[in-house]
């Protein structure tokens, strides 16, 4: 394998911008409690920093995702938005409405029997895209917790046509220069049947609500045992493939970070996308975001430590030589074709990766930098009398 990356790889490599959740940086827990880091971001510009931080280090997220209410309680500060995060030479990515919160939400947000809060729940989606409109943000990004818990308790047609209704009138209120990302997942917080579960229901949606929605694939959203790059892969092929939200599982929506469970996987799932670029001739139209929450890691750590992960396991992929896949493919060399893989993910690129960093001007190990920089003691001494005045929201 080669000494260094070469040249188009790691042309591609820097042309890979990684989004970081705001809500990554601040505290967060699981059903049964919430545990506070002392250096734990607090405020939106809290959030910032740290997102600026990971930049520093990395060189390679430009972008931060913002989820409306978690990052703007009291609904204003679109206006400052962008000039916050253009001040830390960042900018804002990903817009993320939050329509599963509110009480009014418990039986569901556009899919609520209930007319009035099916409106309260579009105008907030209209509102963020206003939100987005100000900041520049090219991404809507459309989760929803609406679901059932009860056999019997919803109509699944009648959801389903709210949910058309609803998308149609938000897609329609984008600006050209937006994408609509609907994300499908098949569980919680409903467990008995949640509306957009699977990536068909978030394809005939999209397709449903216009010409600039398309699908985002959570790799946590799977249920055991699904072949995600195949999902992938088939989305990219219908040109219906608008983004991901990457991390890790063991099971599903564990939200750990990208890579610690099952790295083989996310190799698999960047050759598809290298596959699908080559078929296309350029790089796909995608947003490359992460959504983890770190409730045992050190949040900053982990944030560096999963755009080092995408970094390396795309550089892998990007190793992988087609054309000898291709060639095994066609003469059913299984063995052979499946060597092409196993070669390219067995090849150590943190050597390759440091030097190209250092040719970038960046660290050649942006952990270790970021440890040495004492910027988790800087930021706990500065949020922690914060913290102990506020008593600390959830993201
Ligand atoms: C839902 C989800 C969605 C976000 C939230 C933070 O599980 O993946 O993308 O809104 O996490
Ligand atoms: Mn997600």
């Amino acid at each position: 394998m080669p000494a260094a990356l070469p040249v188009a790889a790691a042309a591609r490599l820097a042309r890979l911008e990684i989004e970081l959740p705001s809500w990554g940086f601040a505290d967060t827990g699981t059903r049964f409690g919430k545990f506070l880091q002392d250096a734990a971001a607090l405020t939106l510009e809290d959030k910032l920093d740290d997102a600026a931080e990971v930049h520093r280090l990395t060189g390679a997220c430009p972008s931060v995702a913002i989820h409306v209410l978690w990052d703007l309680p009291a609904g204003g500060g679109a206006a400052a938005l962008s000039g916050l995060a253009r001040a830390r030479g960042l900018r804002i990515g990903s817009i993320n409405p939050n329509v599963f919160q509110d009480q009014c939400y418990k039986h569901g947000s556009v899919a609520n029997e209930d007319a009035a809060v099916r409106r309260r729940a579009i105008d907030h989606l209209l509102a963020s895209v206003e939100l987005g409109k100000a900041c520049g943000s090219r991404a809507l990004s459309l989760w929803f917790a609406d679901g059932t818990n009860y056999p019997g308790q919803g109509s699944v047609a009648r959801r389903k046509r709210w949910f058309a209704d609803a998308l149609r009138e938000v897609h329609a209120a984008m600006p050209d220069s937006m994408t609509m990302l609907v994300e499908y997942k098949p569980f919680e917080p409903a467990f008995y049947h949640t509306d957009i579960a699977d990536w068909g229901m978030a394809y005939v949606l999209a397709k449903s609500a216009g010409e600039r929605a398309r699908v985002l694939v959570d790799t946590g959203h799977h249920l055991p045992g699904q072949n995600i790059e195949h999902i992938v892969s088939f989305l990219a092929d219908e040109g219906m493939l608008g983004g991901f939200h990457f991390n890790d599982r063991h099971y599903a929506d564990d939200d750990l970070t990208m890579g610690s469970i099952d790295p083989y996987r996310i190799f698999r799932i960047f050759l598809a996308i290298c596959e699908a670029e080559r078929a296309l001739g350029r790089d796909l139209p995608v947003e490359f975001m992460v959504d983890q929450s770190h409730n045992l890691k050190p949040k900053v750590e982990a944030m560096v430590q999963t755009v080092v992960t995408a970094q390396e396991l795309f550089a892998k992929a990007l190793l992988v030589d087609l054309g000898a896949l291709d060639a095994a493919r066609a003469r059913h060399d299984i063995v052979a074709a499946e060597e092409c893989l196993r070669r390219a993910f067995a090849t150590d690129v943190r050597p390759m990766l440091a030097e190209w960093r250092v040719s970038r001007g960046l660290p050649a190990d942006p952990l270790a930098a970021h440890r040495a920089s004492g910027y988790e003691a800087r930021a706990a001494a500065a949020r922690l009398p914060r913290k102990r005045a506020s008593g600390g929201s959830y993201a």
